[in-house]
Protein backbone atom coordinates (compact mmCIF):
# COMPACT_ATOMS: atom_id res chain seq x y z
CA UNK A 1 0.00 0.00 0.00
CA UNK A 2 2.42 2.42 -1.20
CA UNK A 3 5.26 1.47 1.26
CA UNK A 4 8.01 -0.87 0.58
CA UNK A 5 10.88 -2.40 2.62
CA UNK A 6 14.17 -2.97 1.05
CA UNK A 7 17.18 -4.91 2.11
CA UNK A 8 21.04 -4.67 1.46
CA UNK A 9 20.58 -6.91 -1.48
CA UNK A 10 17.49 -4.79 -3.04
CA UNK A 11 15.14 -6.88 -2.89
CA UNK A 12 11.93 -5.21 -1.66
CA UNK A 13 8.54 -6.60 0.71
CA UNK A 14 5.83 -4.36 0.43
CA UNK A 15 4.12 -3.11 4.29
CA UNK A 16 0.72 -3.02 4.85
CA UNK A 17 -1.12 -0.97 7.29
CA UNK A 18 -3.00 -2.70 10.10
CA UNK A 19 -6.63 -2.33 9.31
CA UNK A 20 -8.57 -2.42 12.67
CA UNK A 21 -10.87 -3.73 13.94
CA UNK A 22 -8.96 -6.75 14.25
CA UNK A 23 -9.87 -7.28 17.88
CA UNK A 24 -10.57 -11.13 17.50
CA UNK A 25 -9.82 -14.67 15.94
CA UNK A 26 -13.13 -13.55 13.84
CA UNK A 27 -11.90 -10.08 12.68
CA UNK A 28 -8.19 -11.04 12.46
CA UNK A 29 -6.62 -9.26 9.91
CA UNK A 30 -5.65 -11.40 6.91
CA UNK A 31 -2.24 -11.78 6.42
CA UNK A 32 -0.74 -13.02 2.84
CA UNK A 33 2.92 -14.53 3.13
CA UNK A 34 5.09 -13.27 3.07
CA UNK A 35 3.71 -9.98 5.10
CA UNK A 36 4.52 -7.11 6.59
CA UNK A 37 2.22 -4.91 8.59
CA UNK A 38 2.91 -1.65 10.19
CA UNK A 39 0.38 -0.76 12.99
CA UNK A 40 -0.13 0.49 17.00
CA UNK A 41 -1.77 -1.09 20.05
CA UNK A 42 -2.37 0.12 23.69
CA UNK A 43 -3.24 -2.23 26.75
CA UNK A 44 -6.63 -0.77 26.79
CA UNK A 45 -7.62 -1.18 23.53
CA UNK A 46 -10.37 -3.82 23.05
CA UNK A 47 -9.22 -7.63 22.80
CA UNK A 48 -10.36 -10.80 22.91
CA UNK A 49 -9.85 -13.42 26.24
CA UNK A 50 -7.92 -16.43 25.84
CA UNK A 51 -7.04 -18.57 28.75
CA UNK A 52 -3.44 -19.54 27.00
CA UNK A 53 -2.69 -15.72 27.30
CA UNK A 54 -0.42 -14.51 30.26
CA UNK A 55 -1.61 -12.18 32.44
CA UNK A 56 0.19 -9.38 34.96
CA UNK A 57 -1.36 -6.72 37.25
CA UNK A 58 -0.86 -4.45 34.72
CA UNK A 59 -3.13 -6.25 32.36
CA UNK A 60 -5.32 -9.09 33.80
CA UNK A 61 -7.96 -9.39 30.92
CA UNK A 62 -5.73 -12.41 29.63
CA UNK A 63 -7.03 -10.38 25.99
CA UNK A 64 -4.61 -9.46 22.65
CA UNK A 65 -5.46 -6.58 21.19
CA UNK A 66 -5.03 -7.67 17.32
CA UNK A 67 -5.35 -11.04 15.96
CA UNK A 68 -3.98 -11.37 12.09
CA UNK A 69 -4.85 -14.91 10.35
CA UNK A 70 -2.89 -16.20 7.53
CA UNK A 71 -3.34 -19.81 5.55
CA UNK A 72 -0.83 -22.16 4.59
CA UNK A 73 -1.19 -24.15 1.51
CA UNK A 74 1.20 -26.58 2.63
CA UNK A 75 4.05 -27.71 5.52
CA UNK A 76 6.15 -24.25 5.71
CA UNK A 77 8.65 -22.67 8.23
CA UNK A 78 7.51 -19.52 9.50
CA UNK A 79 9.12 -16.79 11.05
CA UNK A 80 7.30 -14.55 13.15
CA UNK A 81 9.14 -10.94 13.87
CA UNK A 82 7.45 -8.36 16.00
CA UNK A 83 9.61 -5.16 16.87
CA UNK A 84 8.85 -2.80 18.96
CA UNK A 85 11.84 -0.86 19.20
CA UNK A 86 11.81 3.27 20.34
CA UNK A 87 8.53 2.39 22.76
CA UNK A 88 8.88 3.05 26.19
CA UNK A 89 11.02 1.57 28.57
CA UNK A 90 8.69 -0.29 30.44
CA UNK A 91 6.71 -2.03 26.95
CA UNK A 92 6.13 -5.33 27.06
CA UNK A 93 4.25 -6.56 23.88
CA UNK A 94 3.86 -10.51 23.48
CA UNK A 95 2.57 -12.77 20.49
CA UNK A 96 0.75 -16.10 20.63
CA UNK A 97 -0.11 -18.37 17.97
CA UNK A 98 -2.67 -20.74 18.07
CA UNK A 99 -5.30 -22.65 15.27
CA UNK A 100 -8.00 -21.38 13.11
CA UNK A 101 -10.46 -21.61 15.98
CA UNK A 102 -7.72 -19.93 18.79
CA UNK A 103 -8.76 -22.96 20.73
CA UNK A 104 -5.31 -24.54 20.92
CA UNK A 105 -1.92 -22.17 21.71
CA UNK A 106 0.56 -23.72 19.26
CA UNK A 107 3.67 -21.45 19.99
CA UNK A 108 4.18 -17.93 21.77
CA UNK A 109 7.41 -15.23 22.77
CA UNK A 110 7.14 -13.42 25.76
CA UNK A 111 10.44 -12.15 26.26
CA UNK A 112 10.65 -9.82 29.10
CA UNK A 113 11.56 -7.07 27.12
CA UNK A 114 11.46 -3.94 29.62
CA UNK A 115 14.25 -5.97 31.38
CA UNK A 116 16.29 -7.28 28.88
CA UNK A 117 16.26 -4.06 26.95
CA UNK A 118 15.42 -5.53 23.42
CA UNK A 119 12.09 -5.10 21.99
CA UNK A 120 11.76 -7.50 19.86
CA UNK A 121 9.29 -10.44 20.10
CA UNK A 122 10.82 -13.85 17.59
CA UNK A 123 8.98 -17.14 16.71
CA UNK A 124 10.06 -20.05 13.62
CA UNK A 125 8.20 -23.02 13.58
CA UNK A 126 7.26 -25.16 10.78
CA UNK A 127 3.21 -25.48 10.15
CA UNK A 128 1.21 -27.78 8.86
CA UNK A 129 -1.00 -26.73 5.67
CA UNK A 130 -4.20 -24.84 7.18
CA UNK A 131 -5.30 -21.64 8.66
CA UNK A 132 -3.90 -20.07 11.68
CA UNK A 133 -4.68 -16.75 13.75
CA UNK A 134 -1.87 -14.92 15.93
CA UNK A 135 -2.65 -12.42 18.57
CA UNK A 136 -0.36 -9.46 19.65
CA UNK A 137 -0.66 -8.84 23.72
CA UNK A 138 -0.15 -5.18 24.77
CA UNK A 139 1.10 -6.85 27.97
CA UNK A 140 2.04 -3.54 29.42
CA UNK A 141 2.31 -0.34 27.61
CA UNK A 142 1.82 3.25 29.16
CA UNK A 143 1.38 4.30 25.79
CA UNK A 144 0.21 3.82 22.58
CA UNK A 145 3.40 2.05 20.63
CA UNK A 146 3.53 1.14 17.30
CA UNK A 147 5.18 -2.22 16.17
CA UNK A 148 5.93 -3.84 13.05
CA UNK A 149 4.85 -7.18 12.20
CA UNK A 150 6.50 -9.71 9.85
CA UNK A 151 5.44 -13.19 9.00
CA UNK A 152 7.09 -14.97 6.40
CA1 LIG B 1 -4.05 -2.29 16.81
CA1 LIG C 1 7.29 -9.30 25.54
Amino acid sequence: MGLTRTSLRGDTLAVDFEVEPNDSPGTAQVASLPFVVQADIDRNDLGTFNSAIFWNQDNSDQEAQDWYTFTLDSQTAVAIHLDFSGSPTLTDLDVYLFNSTANTNIDYSVADNAGTGVYTETLSTTLDAGTYVLGVQAFITTERVTYSLSIQ
